[in-house]
């Protein structure tokens, strides 16, 4: 059988800190503003958004509140304990990339410190080099969903330019500690979450309605320096390595052939791919300095940030693709309930997961190539995969024949996209292990290959157990893709 892929293709599995490690407190370990997201349904939530944009208050109820009861995110995965069963049982799958992330807070507890925590440092030093004596490359994300709580409680978040400073110190010191040791590294997840939900995103703390627009984008303006600054840094410090951009690829369809729902769509489409603009060829585009003007943001810079984002371009294009949306002039129309920007429009072509996601398997294809066609540069699609509830088997298997079908629609077409030119350097297939779901704080919304027994609450034995798509993924790696 032939494949598509070339040799070295970055085979893996994708999960982030504050999802997966738990041991929110250890070895001098700070709080984060992931740490302080409760559960929906513990803690009198009625709104997910609410729950994902707490007041100050609910924020400093949160510190009081030890423990994890109502805050899974601080129990995660357990993998900050379980580390080297979990990288064996990769191992065993036979990935050749983990792409993870560094929780900020184990190496600079409150952001603020001059000078790192060791026990940080020495932690993500043991599991980088355990990786690589097994084959397996880390891709490093320096910023996924994860900041110091204490500078959401000074600066605001990444609203603070401040910010700005304490990310280059510690962009700095994972850098230097890991050179050698890290070849890939992104800078945000998915930098755009921070003008969709502020406080994921960037910490920004939900005030009310106010200005909260106008302090998202600054935030993100704010991100877009400390990125190019930490690009510039890891071409310094570690010529060998490469830096990636990560955008939450999300591809508008127009509802229908009308010219201005087409347009509408290219327009939300451009704004999107606006990220990857910054990120890429290192400057505003046109369309996002009309969005300031049109929606009345102003946007401070200081001087030299053009610059900044002119020297830091990155190297490679990563993204994550999950579902696609509908654009429409007028989304009433078509019976959407929110907005133009994330549409709630329904496809009627695709079915939907159980969390309402539409299913797309196409338009990966679409979004490899339109990206391709638009940068030219290598692109790595470091998360994708399906939130399921598995149900555990009376002998103990987990039968998830609906991930692999997912899996094998998506990569049958990411592999056209390949056979058709476009340069892509790996996939990594969201989570790997089972972890907390970001958007839900729920433990049963899983995406593993691998089944992690814990419950919502963080109840379980945190046991690990191969799932029937672990198997298949483990075949698909040893051939290189040669089975789809
Ligand atoms: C992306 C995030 C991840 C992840 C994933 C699935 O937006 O980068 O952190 O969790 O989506 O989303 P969810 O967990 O909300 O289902």
């Amino acid at each position: 059988m032939s494949t598509v892929f070339p040799d070295g293709f970055l085979w893996g599995v994708a999960f982030a800190a504050n999802q997966a490690e738990g041991s929110y407190d250890a070895d001098g370990k700070g709080l984060s503003q992931a740490d302080v997201v409760p559960f929906g349904k513990d803690l009198d939530y009625v709104d997910l958004h609410e729950a994902m944009s707490p007041s100050p208050e609910r924020i400093a109820r949160a510190v009081e509140t030890p423990g994890i009861a109502g805050y899974p995110k601080r129990n995660g995965s357990q993998h900050y304990t379980h580390w080297e069963e979990d990288v064996e049982l990769f191992a065993e799958l036979g990935i050749r990339a983990l792409r993870m992330s560094i929780a900020w807070t184990r190496i600079f507890p409150t952001g603020v410190e001059t000078e790192p925590n060791e026990a940080g440092l020495a932690f993500y030093e043991r599991l980088f080099t355990r990786l690589r004596e097994r084959g397996i490359e880390p891709v490093v994300t320096m910023s996924h969903y994860e900041m110091p709580l204490h500078l959401v409680t000074e600066y605001d978040g990444w609203a603070g330019r401040e910010v700005v400073t304490h990310f280059e110190r510690y962009a700095r010191t994972i850098i230097t500690r890991y050179r050698g040791l890290v070849k890939y590294w992104l800078t945000f997840n998915e930098i755009n979450t921070t003008t969709i939900e502020p406080y994921t995103g960037g910490g920004v703390v939900n005030s009310g309605v106010g200005d909260r627009t106008q302090r998202a984008h600054q935030a993100l303006h704010h991100q877009y320096v400390a990125s190019a600054l930490a690009t510039t840094l890891v071409h310094e410090i570690d010529p060998d390595a490469q830096v990636g951009c990560m955008l939450a690829r999300m591809l508008h369809y127009p509802a229908s052939s009308d010219p201005r729902d087409v347009q509408q769509a290219q327009h939300d489409n451009d704004l999107n791919l606006s990220h990857t603009d910054v990120q890429v060829r290192g400057a505003y585009p046109g369309i996002v300095r009309r969005f300031w003007r049109d929606s009345g943001i102003e946007v401070r810079m200081a001087p030299g940030d053009e610059q900044i984002l002119a020297a830091g371009t990155v190297d490679f294009l990563s993204f994550s693709y999950y579902m696609t949306l509908v654009s429409a002039v007028d989304p009433s129309k078509y019976g959407a309930t929110g907005g133009n920007l994330f549409s709630t429009i329904k496809n009627p072509h695709l079915p939907t997961s159980e969390w309402g996601w539409h299913l797309d398997p196409v338009g990966i294809r679409i979004a490899l190539t339109d990206l391709w066609t638009r940068y030219q540069v290598p692109l790595f699609i470091v998360e994708n995969g399906l939130g399921a509830s598995d149900t555990v088997e009376a002998d103990g298997s987990i039968r998830d024949e609906y991930r692999i079908d997912y899996m094998q629609k998506h990569l049958t077409q990411v592999a056209e996209a390949v056979a058709d030119g476009v340069e892509l350097m790996g996939y990594t297939c969201w989570g790997g292990i089972d972890i907390v779901s970001a958007s839900t704080s729920q433990m049963t919304k899983r995406y593993g290959v691998i089944h992690v027994d814990l419950d919502d609450h963080g109840q379980g034995t945190g046991a690990r157990t191969p799932k029937a798509s672990f198997h298949w993924y483990r075949e698909l790696i040893a051939n290189n893709g040669a089975q789809l």
